[in-house]
């Protein structure tokens, strides 16, 4: 494949590896399964892959603590079946992402279990955050998943972990772990790998001292100036390799997120503005016009991202009458939701993001439609639901195993017996399925190919989110309009209707919460 800016208009497609596909029919995702569905997702149309961790992993969180970076977990399959898969893909014209998590490592890292076993004061301790013997935590900090960020070892001293207890932080001023994770890029970029996911991209650097957070100085382990030297040695060495580099960067002041994607550093990262926003015009428009004049001055691509697998599913979110947007709340047990009204929201979204600017990335079963799942309390494996005290169900109902034939059987979480429902061989031949319309979305959109700017149109309808982009290859214009409005919109005259999220009223008016693209 060409060494083309293709990350700038890709669709991106998550594949959460423990629930794509089961090749051996043990109730976990496997890399043989995802080689086995490969024709699948050409046929998707996706331009690229991301998986998430399938490193060598206890799987205290999903994979992303890892036990070893060049490994593959022996539950997902062989070293040399990821490289297989990587060619594989590349064959159907898919490129291929890898996670990479900078952050943490697993306790069972060979770094780790060293570090517990030279004791306080050693050198393998340097590679870490620990801190000697006291009643009380170091400092003052909460965990990303809540609670304190310590936990003691067997000799009194205190490590750092602002994930699970089993994710122990690397110390980032230590040059031993920049050289190890510039080698583990270099080691997947060696084996086909065209960019890579970097996992809590704003966290990494801690403040000298680790001193507690004070709101009066900056934070001292979230978005720290010392990151943007690392990614920019990071760039370095993908540009030697033709790769991407993608942030997952939590960060709600966009002016400081697009510092990571000046054009010495990140390539892109997920905006997950856009994602946190509810189902209303006025919100979406402000995220979206915020999102590209940001974006524009360091000539970064926007992205567009609807769901992951750490956030509530689509369909689930859109149906839920209080939708205040969500990505930054916890999630809750048991909230009312009216899944024919999210779903209808959801394809609608779908025509809208696939048509913006700049890249989208999928989570796996969004092509599908599927709803978030209600895991019962004593299934649930996230070490989020257990740090929160129970409180919150923790991110595995939007982790279930993704129905193909029919619900999959056995499953590593309890998937609900009216998944077969959702069965993507089902959907396959239903021209008004959600997995036939993002096929035929994906298609035309492919089909505009580097399609211009975006011009807003009908801003004075304030129900209405209309714009339009010109195709550069021939001149023709694509338009999409969502109504979120009660009242049935006219479509424009002098337009042909290529693709509709739902039925138009029988005088062809678009109904509410229902997207159209339309070529001029
Ligand atoms: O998530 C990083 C992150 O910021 C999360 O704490 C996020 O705020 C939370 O999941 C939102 O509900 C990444 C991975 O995507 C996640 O799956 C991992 O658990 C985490 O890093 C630790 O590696």
């Amino acid at each position: 494949m060409s060494r083309t800016e293709w990350w700038r208009s890709a669709a991106i497609y998550q594949v959460y590896v423990r629930s794509f596909a089961d090749g051996n029919g043990d109730g976990t995702g496997d890399l043989d399964g995802v080689r086995s569905r490969l024709p699948y997702l050409a046929e998707l149309g996706v331009d690229a892959l991301w998986f998430t961790p399938w490193y060598l992993s206890p799987l205290a969180d999903g994979g992303y603590d890892i036990a070893d970076y060049r490994a593959i977990d022996p539950a997902f399959g062989t070293l040399d079946e990821a490289e297989k898969l990587i060619a594989e893909a590349g064959e159907l014209g898919m490129r291929c992402i890898v996670d990479v998590v900078p952050n943490h490592v697993s306790d069972q890292h060979e770094w780790f279990k060293a570090a517990l076993a030279a004791g306080p004061g050693s050198p393998e301790r340097e590679l870490f955050h620990f801190r000697p013997y006291s009643p009380e935590p170091p400092n003052n900090w909460v965990g990303e998943f809540g609670g304190v960020p310590w936990s003691r070892t067997e000799d009194g001293e205190w490590y750092l972990h602002l994930f699970a207890p089993q994710q122990p932080d690397l110390n980032w001023d230590h040059p031993r772990v920049r050289e190890e994770h510039e080698e583990v890029l270099r080691f997947w970029f060696e084996r086909g790998a065209a960019g890579v996911r970097i996992d809590s991209a704003a966290l990494l650097a801690k403040a000298e001292g680790l001193p507690s957070t004070d709101p009066s100085r900056p934070h001292p382990f979230h978005d720290r100036p010392e990151l943007h030297d690392i990614y920019r040695s990071w760039r370095r060495i993908a540009e030697e390799y033709g790769a991407a580099l993608i942030g997952e960067i939590w960060l709600p002041d966009a002016e400081r997120f697009t510092r990571y994607l000046r054009p010495d550093e990140l390539h892109t990262a997920f905006n997950f503005d856009f994602m946190s926003r509810p189902w209303d015009p006025a919100q979406l428009w402000e995220s979206i016009d915020l999102t590209l004049a940001t974006h524009a001055p360091v000539g970064a691509p926007a992205t567009w991202v609807l769901a992951n697998h750490d956030v509530t599913r689509t369909v689930t979110r859109y149906g839920r009458a209080e939708d205040t947007g969500f990505a930054f709340e916890r999630k809750r047990f048991s909230v009312p939701t009216d899944l024919a009204l999210g779903t209808r929201r959801a394809r609608a979204a779908a025509l809208l993001t696939l048509a913006l600017p700049g890249a989208v990335y999928l989570y796996q079963g969004e092509e599908l439609g599927l709803p978030e799942v209600e895991i019962p309390r004593d299934l649930i494996q996230d070490p989020m639901h257990a740090r929160s005290g129970g409180v919150d169900p923790g991110r595995d109902g939007c982790r279930v195993p993704l129905p193909w034939e029919g619900a999959p059987e056995p499953s590593w979480l309890p998937v609900p017996p009216d998944w077969a429902g959702y069965a993507a061989e089902r959907q396959a031949y239903d021209p008004g399925s959600m997995l036939s319309l993002y096929r035929t979305a994906l298609r035309l959109r492919r089909s505009f190919g580097e399609a211009g700017p975006l011009r807003r149109l009908r801003a004075d309808e304030p129900r209405v989110l209309s714009f339009a982009r010109t195709a550069q290859r021939d001149g023709v214009t694509w338009i999409c309009l969502v109504n979120f409005g009660p009242d049935e919109v006219v479509l424009p005259s002098d337009t042909e209707l290529l693709l509709a999220s739902g039925p138009l009223s029988p005088r062809g008016l678009l109904p509410q919460d229902t997207a159209v693209w339309l070529r001029a």
